[in-house]
């Protein structure tokens, strides 16, 4: 393992930790008057979800500050820095303050921090695709200016039951989330170009919703490059668009994987978030 090279991403990465390359994750954290949830490897994800299901009261989150990025950075001499979507939250912007920082003390140091647009599982496939430039003995610099073009070809969409979370904590517009918290109205969008929420469609009961996102992931330009479903205590909604992508496309490659705390308060139970290759 190359230590001269490490990835850091902010804890919507859904990772606690990742093979291959020397990683740090820099926890967001999820504030409710009663607790303080820590989104590291320690967080016990399902028992937050129930917990904030009965919880009736005010509820946030906050993005890592500077300090906390520079702890996630730690001494190496060339970083890979991916944050949660500059649009939604404030973690791109303490990334890009604590490059500054870093750089000014060590300047034999580099950070490149890229703003993903987006979270979760499409930010893994842009530390998936950094790590196999790194395995290629690529230079730092020439992984910096091949991994923006790419981060052009991955797009996220998701469905959701609810925007409770998303709505009150000014992320979306009440307007927007309104479909979502009718019964039985499941709300399929995805992250925009600029990297904000889109609804393209909400359907009557979660098996159309299910349904359409293969076809939401073509209209966004899937022609069966790699699949990463994230969702939130929801594996046999999960399992629903593998089965009908894997139909269609047969050697695609296709991973679920259990949403961390961040994109689970967000997603909220039942959630789903699918990051792909176009
Ligand atoms: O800084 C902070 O406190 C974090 C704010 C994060 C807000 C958005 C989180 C979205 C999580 C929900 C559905 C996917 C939306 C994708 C839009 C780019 C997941």
């Amino acid at each position: 393992m190359n230590t001269e090279i490490k990835i850091v991403a902010d804890s919507s990465a859904d990772l606690t930790s990742f093979t291959g390359t020397d990683f740090a994750s820099a926890p967001l954290k999820i504030i409710t008057s009663q607790n303080e949830y820590v989104d590291d490897k320690n967080l016990d994800v399902e028992g937050m979800v129930n917990e904030l299901i009965k919880y009736s009261g005010k509820s946030s989150t906050a993005c890592p500050s500077p300090i906390d990025w520079l702890k996630a950075f730690g001494e190496s001499k060339y970083i890979f820095c991916i944050t949660i979507t500059s649009a939604l939250s404030g973690s791109h912007n303490a990334a890009c303050i604590a490059k500054v920082d870093y750089e000014e003390q060590h300047p034999d140091r580099k950070v490149f921090v890229i703003d993903s647009l987006s979270t979760g599982p499409e930010m893994q496939l842009i530390i998936e695709k950094i790590n196999s430039y790194i395995k290629e003995n690529k230079s730092f610099e020439e992984i910096c200016n091949l991994i923006t073009p790419y981060t052009k070809k991955t797009a996220l969409i998701f469905m959701l039951e609810s925007m409770r979370n998303l709505a009150n904590n000014g992320r979306v517009s009440p307007i927007t989330a309104k479909a979502a918290g009718l019964l039985g109205i499941r709300v399929v969008g995805k992250a925009s170009d600029k990297g904000q929420l889109e609804v393209l469609e909400k359907s009557r009961g979660e098996k159309k919703a299910l349904i359409s996102i293969l076809s939401c992931m073509k209209k966004a330009g899937f022609k069966g490059g790699k699949v990463k479903i994230g969702h939130c205590l929801n594996i046999d909604g999960a399992e629903k668009p593998k089965s009908l992508i894997s139909e269609e496309f047969k050697n695609t490659l296709i991973e679920i994987y259990n949403c961390r705390g961040l994109c689970s308060f967000y997603a909220e139970k039942g959630g789903l978030l699918v990051g792909f290759e176009c």
